[in-house]
């Protein structure tokens, strides 16, 4: 609704609105949405089925931290991750790589310009809005989960090949202050 009326109202709003489409559309026609994780994933595992989870982790979420820092598993396990946002600021549990968590703060910029994602909330009809191509402004991906203040949830995956990956929020500003840990997969 807010929306809407921003592109009606203001014209420098809806300038920015329509840039903001252009350039999302872009990032998916370069692969580094859903390609992009398709092509990273033997690096990473796959989503795991919750009765052949081995262990469950807690994870607390905070401003700006994660509670423990590092993990360790074996490659094969299946684990249940319990999150819990004990912070004041919308925060996300995301595993991957690298690569992955960088392409994702893109999106995740996008989201907050867009009002999706506010500071302390989430906007849910924005989430389901088009970008175009099918895409819904909010995407539901099996390895992360976005909470907002309060709120907790589970990830469950299974880690299949040794390596070392990264869990992260990759809201704007979490990353680079500390909101990323380590996995090692052996
Ligand atoms: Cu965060």
């Amino acid at each position: 609704m807010k929306l809407k009326n921003r592109m009606l109202g203001a014209v420098p709003g809806g300038i920015l609105v329509a840039l903001g489409l252009v350039m999302s559309s872009a990032v998916y026609a370069a692969g580094s949405h859903g390609g992009g994780h398709h092509d990273e994933a033997p690096k990473y595992g796959k989503p795991g089925i919750a009765s052949e989870a081995t262990r469950t982790i807690q994870i607390e979420l905070g401003d700006n931290f994660f509670a423990p820092e590092k993990l360790s598993f074996k490659a094969g396990e299946t684990i249940r991750f319990e999150v819990v946002n004990k912070g004041e600021f919308v925060h996300e549990f995301n595993i991957g790589t690298q690569l992955m968590h960088a392409a994702h703060q893109k999106e995740m910029a996008m989201m907050m310009e867009h009002g999706a994602i506010e500071v302390d909330r989430i906007n849910h009809d924005k989430m389901k809005m088009d970008m175009g191509g099918g895409h819904k402004m909010g995407h539901d991906d099996p390895n992360s989960i976005l909470l907002e203040p309060g709120k907790s949830g589970e990830v469950i995956w299974k880690f299949s090949t040794s390596g070392s990956l990264e869990f992260a929020c990759n809201l704007p500003g979490h990353y680079e202050s500390g909101m990323v840990g380590e996995i090692s997969v052996n």
